[in-house]
């Protein structure tokens, strides 16, 4: 094999891509580049016979083996491409940035050497990299002389969900080390009171038994003081041979339910002396997984490795966890009748022993769990307050009840709360469902018990205005119990009213495909991350897409809306055709408008995880970007979906809560990105752009002159 058209493709000069040397390195390794090019798309290269065999993968990689994803043969590449990331420059073939995704070694299945394999139009490959592992198929089609390959995910223990193996996590303090054996727990230290703190989460603790649960190829292990519980909870280690792993080693609790539906320690004994299928091991940690140990790694990595490793399963599941709202958590931990709460420091080790940054915090028991209930999807729901006509049915088509959406909201509580909290909620409510008559509301409605929070957000000197603020469970429930479908929180929070603490892209499609909003969405992604911004991207749950970014306190509602809408403004400048900020649907010409009017005090946006009142029973989902493409479909997160898909992606804002952002410092890397964008367009209109960024570099003092300028 050959670098030839390698070669002649670039001007080494010119981009940093390494030379076509002759380096003929022995051996199998793969590499992804992520390829953030004109189209973003991920480049697999397989090393072959001295050089690099390659395919461009559009949509990239899917853990589903039905998702048969194209890959386009390309050019082979150097050895020593392998090590290489950076920018190619304007103008060069492949402009845009390269960053390595993944690599790690590859065996090849089922066929004597890798040319015979590439000369058949067949490669089985086995990848053991840090997001691609198991085996995946790459199959020669005949369409475009050959070019188009297929590539997808074999049936194994891998297949089945997101497009990462450890979900994303931050695997670079993860050491690569034999399986660990021998391991002493770490354990709670003793707290005093639950307390509040962002760089914590907190657990209910569970009544049980703690065991280390490991899997290491087909021996399950179930670690507990008293010995191996294995073989006496044979559904549980059943079930630990379907994660998604070869070797795992998790920390976590067997707890069984007595006939109340209460954790309970008699229960408990009896299930082992039983047949032990009652039991369900609840876990929360993970200490090991594949070839690496993660002890190292922060708490929040760790629960994203643990999450991606369980499988669906109603036998081993995650224990819910919550992050900085601990006080909210052990008052509805107390009122479930859990024992006590958890504190952990999210960017604590795992340490064996005794460690302050675990706490034990104990509750005083409140009132026991009220009520349970059957759904109409067929399920046992269990619900933490009484429902009134349960029965009534809200989204017809489905058959969807009212009782289906309190127990959605139910379960779904401990993802929402953080983004409703201390803020005032106008309620969007649905007495009769979703093809009765609505009402909006922003006071709190007439009728609604007096000890829901509420607070005043009337200006100073006017009538006093009170609004429903939702900081627990029970809340919650009892303004969705109104008829309430979805709730929308104002974007700042009560004390602060006049500061968002988020900024707000709305991509509103209309006529426009979905496919275009799609690449709205990345366009804009890109340029927030060229300006040092991190952006959450989620579902409106109706038809289109959220951009959402954390702020850090102290900004205006002038500033975010003028830093949203320069934003908008750049998009729409530069791609003409696909956006717009024209609110007239009529002057709209099937483009999406990207609505940047939100960022106002009183406006609301719904938040991630909320219900929306639409046919389809669909919630607003966050994504991840990679999840960003033209096949996404927003009807397929529903009240019926999305809870096992929150518990296997885990809050993918979560981050953003802990990280806000300082829009100074954007709307100065803004400006600088647009007058050197001005420097490479020549335009007439050039003078009037240049005023336009001017102010906008001092947004800070001269919003009103940016507004002015731009409108
Ligand atoms: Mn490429």
């Amino acid at each position: 094999m050959a670098t030839e058209e390698y070669r002649r493709k670039r001007d080494f000069t010119r981009t940093p891509e390494p030379g076509p040397a002759r380096h003929a390195g022995k051996g199998s390794i793969f590499v992804v580049h992520r390829h953030e090019a004109r189209n973003l798309h991920y480049d697999l290269r397989i090393q072959a016979d001295g050089v690099l065999a390659c395919w461009a993968v559009p949509k990239g990689f899917s853990y589903f083996p039905g998702d048969k994803r194209l890959a386009v043969r390309t050019e082979d590449h150097p050895f020593d491409y392998k090590d290489f990331e950076g920018a190619i420059p304007k103008g060069q073939y492949g402009a845009g940035t390269m960053k390595i995704w993944d690599t790690g070694e590859y065996v090849l299945r089922k066929s004597p050497d890798i040319s015979h394999a590439l000369a058949k139009g067949e490669l089985k490959l086995e990848l053991m990299g840090r997001r691609l592992r198991g085996e995946w198929h790459l199959v020669r089609t005949k369409a475009a002389e050959g070019r188009n390959w297929l590539l997808f995910k074999a049936r194994d223990r891998y297949a089945g969900s997101g497009s990462d193996l450890f979900g994303g996590a931050d695997m670079s303090r993860a050491q690569v080390k034999p399986m660990i054996r021998r391991v002493s727990r770490m354990e709670p230290a003793d707290g005093l009171k639950p307390f509040s703190d962002p760089d914590w989460l907190f657990e209910p603790a569970l009544v049980g038994k703690r065991v280390l649960a490991s899997i290491d190829d087909s021996r399950v292990c179930l670690r507990a003081k008293s010995g191996d519980l294995a073989p006496r909870l044979p559904l549980i280690a059943s079930h630990m041979g379907r994660l998604r792993a070869q070797r795992a080693l998790l920390d976590g609790v067997v707890v069984a339910l007595d006939r109340n539906g209460a954790p309970s320690d008699a229960a408990l004994d009896q299930q082992l002396l039983d047949d032990g299928k009652g039991c369900v091991l609840y876990v929360f940690d993970a200490l090991y997984a594949e070839d690496w140990d993660l002890r190292r790694l922060p708490l929040a990595e760790r629960r994203s490795v643990l999450r991606a490793l369980l499988p669906e399963s109603d036998t081993l599941l995650l224990v819910d966890a919550t992050v900085e709202r601990g006080e909210m958590l052990a008052h509805a931990a107390a009122e479930s009748g859990f024992p006590a709460v958890i504190a952990k420091r999210c960017s604590s080790p795992y340490r064996s022993g005794s460690s302050d940054d675990w706490r034990r915090i104990p509750l005083r028991r409140i009132t026991p769990r009220k009520k349970t209930a059957q759904s109409a999807a067929g399920h046992r729901a269990r619900v933490s307050i009484p429902v009134t006509h349960p029965k009534k049915v809200y989204w017809p088509e489905q058959g969807f009840t009212k009782q289906d959406l309190v127990a959605y909201y139910d379960r779904a509580a401990n993802w929402i709360l953080p983004y409703l909290a201390e803020r005032p909620l106008h309620l969007y409510r649905w007495p009769d469902g979703i093809r009765g008559k609505s009402f909006y509301q922003k006071k709190l409605p007439e009728g609604a018990p007096d000890w829901i929070e509420t607070t005043n957000v009337a200006r100073e000197g006017a009538e006093p205005s009170f609004y429903a603020v939702c900081n627990d469970r029970r809340t919650l429930l009892t303004l969705v119990n109104l008829g309430t479908i979805d709730l929308h929180p104002w974007l700042s929070r009560r004390g602060s009213l006049d500061s968002p603490d988020w900024a707000i892209l709305d991509l509103d499609p209309k006529e426009a495909p979905f496919a275009d909003v799609v690449k709205v969405a990345r366009i804009l992604g890109k340029l927030l991350r060229g300006i040092g911004v991190e952006p959450y991207l989620k579902t409106s749950g109706s038809t289109g897409l959220h951009i959402c970014i954390p702020l850090k306190p102290g900004f205006t509602f002038d500033q975010s809306r003028m830093f949203c809408e320069a934003l908008a403004r750049v998009v729409v400048r530069e791609h003409p055709d696909l956006a717009t900020v024209d609110r007239a649907v009529s002057r709209r010409a099937g483009r999406v408008y990207i609505d940047f009017l939100q960022n106002r005090r009183e406006q609301t946006v719904v938040p991630p995880y909320v219900v929306r009142p639409v046919e389809a029973a669909s919630v607003s989902m966050p994504l991840s970007w990679d999840e960003l493409e033209g096949d996404l479909r927003i009807n397929d997160f529903t009240i019926l979906t999305a809870p096992a898909r929150i518990e296997r992606t885990g809050d993918l804002f979560r981050t953003a809560l802990r990280q806000p952002q300082d829009l100074t410092k954007a709307i100065r890397a803004l400006s600088r990105q647009l007058s050197s964008r001005q420097l490479s367009t020549s335009s007439a209109a050039g003078a009037r752009r240049r005023r336009r960024r001017a102010s906008l570099g001092n947004a800070r003092t001269h919003s009103v002159r940016w507004t002015a300028a731009s409108s």
